[in-house]
């Protein structure tokens, strides 16, 4: 499939989707909004349900590819636009760490981050596929000392996932603000993207009657 075919972004203000509406930003690609209205409940009408059963955003269709699960979007989106640099490649030696820190998020974080938000026994470390909270956080931050990015150098697409998140979990109080995360979380939200995207999410909600 040509790299050429619109990419619609099915897209919500302030969800996940905001952060691959960053991450398309970054890439500098050509994109179409879906705008849903979930204060309205549109993400779980058929309409929607017909483009992701799970009734869940971000989704993207690039062509005839229908992609849910926003980690997927995102190795996909970044791979469709090599030029803007911040894709490392097949056969990058950084590649094999990207490729592990964008799983890292979705099958220990944010499991994680939902027992604890939810205040839920995680149970048994062996049982628990992030082991415990404690472990999970202390790889996570061994790996940001490494900085100024989370895989040391060079600014990648996967910044965008983990600026995001811990932007939203530092401010729901579910991870401390501290180093090396709260200066990492400055130097993502001071990236251009992150404004143009607030401003997009606020007049999408004004739009929407929210505040
Ligand atoms: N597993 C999904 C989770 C997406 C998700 O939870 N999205 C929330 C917004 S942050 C959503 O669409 N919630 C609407 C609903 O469940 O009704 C992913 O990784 O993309």
């Amino acid at each position: 499939m040509s790299v050429m075919q619109p990419i619609t972004l099915f897209h919500s203000p302030h969800t996940r989707s905001s952060g691959t509406l960053a991450l398309l930003e970054e890439l500098q690609a050509p994109y179409t909004l879906h705008v849903l209205n979930m204060k309205s409940g549109e993400q779980r009408q058929p309409a929607y349900l017909a483009v992701n059963p799970m009734g869940k955003v971000p989704a993207i269709r690039h062509g005839d590819a229908l992609v849910t699960e926003q980690v997927a979007i995102g190795i996909y989106v970044a791979d469709l636009f090599p030029e803007a640099g911040i894709t490392p490649a097949i056969g990058d030696p950084l590649r094999g760490p990207y490729l592990r820190w964008y799983v890292f998020y979705a099958a220990c974080f944010e499991p994680a981050m939902v027992d604890k938000a939810m205040k839920r026994e995680p149970g048994a470390v062996g049982m628990v596929p992030y082991g415990d909270l404690a472990t999970t956080l202390g790889t996570l931050t061994a790996q940001l000392d490494k900085g100024p990015w989370l895989l040391g150098d060079r600014f990648t697409a996967v910044d965008v996932l983990w600026g995001t998140a811990l932007t939203w979990m530092t401010s729901f109080g579910l991870v401390e603000a501290v180093a090396p995360i709260k200066p990492y979380i400055d130097r993502w939200n001071a990236r251009p993207s992150v404004a143009r995207v607030a401003q997009i999410d606020a007049d999408l909600l004004k739009a929407q009657g929210g505040a």
